[in-house]
């Protein structure tokens, strides 16, 4: 129940592992105070002796003043010094990258040494196991909040304001994020997958994207998609909608709804309406034919 790629006690990171100890520790203590109360009411309501004690004037300030104050300060202690750590766990970043709150999308930049635009991808991070990475959370128009539960807290997007979140992947595996902010529209389907690689993978792939489509634009795609979409090393250099340049290597399409595939990518493309309603690219199933979404679908899949 508590593992699963989206979950909050299924932490793979430094930062998750102490919001998922707070979390612990908090129930802990709950569970404590709500037994030590259901008992004594218990008590008071059918118990034998006496208890008339329990209604007076010092029972009541001790277990109702008192006794929830101090527990409540030692927790609150507790959380500063832990959420503390937090902080203190992370070094100087050794990648860093910007994502761009886009409706409802991610827009990823991934950022050279002197903090300029390196590449471009879309609805997917990947990072080396182990490093700390700090991503520069921006947007250009409405609020969003990442929330990536098994890596790291959850922090928002703000028009006008860059806000940093650093983290770091213990090993190797696939992590899902959600956009975790009413951003209006499809904004519950926002999602994000975060991908650690052991380095040597990490630089493979990321050598990889740096570079340009190898493959002829398709006639097809400049004449419907390049208004909205890059494919770098083509005509095709729209940038309201993703980058498409490697999208046949990444793990999901629609900002995290569907599996990547030749028929998935065919069905997003006629009908991204049905699937996604509200978002931002106008759906083909009418204007192209099935033969021709078919090939459009594998032109994208061998853009690796
Ligand atoms: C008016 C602009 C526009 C046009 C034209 C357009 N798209 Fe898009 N496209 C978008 C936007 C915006 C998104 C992001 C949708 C979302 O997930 O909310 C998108 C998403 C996609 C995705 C998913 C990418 C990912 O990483 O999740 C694919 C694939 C795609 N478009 C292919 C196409 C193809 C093929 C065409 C031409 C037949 C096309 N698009 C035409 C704007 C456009
Ligand atoms: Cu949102």
């Amino acid at each position: 129940m508590i593992e699963g790629l989206q979950s909050a006690l299924d932490p793979h990171g430094p930062d998750a592992r102490v919001i998922a100890q707070i979390w612990w520790v908090l129930l802990c203590g709950a569970i404590v105070v709500f037994a030590l109360v259901m008992a004594l009411a218990t008590w008071a309501a059918f118990g034998r002796g006496n208890r008339g004690w329990l209604a007076g004037h010092a029972a009541v300030v001790t277990g109702g003043v008192a006794v929830p104050a101090l527990v409540l300060f030692v927790l609150l202690i507790y959380t500063f010094v832990a959420a503390a750590r937090m902080h203190a766990e992370h070094r100087e970043a050794a990648l860093r990258i910007e994502v761009v709150g886009e409706q409802w999308w991610w827009r990823v930049h991934y950022l050279d040494d002197d903090g300029a635009r390196d590449f471009a991808t879309a609805n997917e991070i990947r990072i080396p196991v182990g490093a700390s990475v700090e991503l520069k959370l921006v947007s250009p128009d409405v609020l969003h909040s990442l929330w990536v539960p098994s890596l790291a807290g959850k922090l928002d997007l703000i028009p006008g304001k860059d806000n940093r979140l650093r983290l770091r992947a213990d090993g190797a595996g696939v992590h899902r994020g959600q956009c975790a902010e009413y951003c209006g529209g499809p904004h519950a389907q926002m999602a994000l997958m975060v991908v650690a690689e052991e380095p040597e993978a990490f630089e493979r792939w990321r050598a990889r994207q740096r570079a340009s489509s190898t493959q002829p634009a398709d006639e097809s795609f400049l004449a419907h998609c390049a208004s909205c979409h890059t494919v770098r090393g083509t005509e095709a250099l729209g940038t309201l909608g993703p980058d498409l340049t490697h999208v046949g290597s990444r793990l999901s399409l629609g900002a995290g709804i569907l599996p990547n595939n030749t028929g998935t990518l065919a069905a997003w493309i006629g009908s991204n309406q049905h699937l996604k309603p509200g978002n931002l690219m106008p759906e083909f199933g009418t204007e192209l034919s099935g033969a021709q979404l078919t090939a459009l679908a594998a032109y994208l899949q061998s853009l690796r």
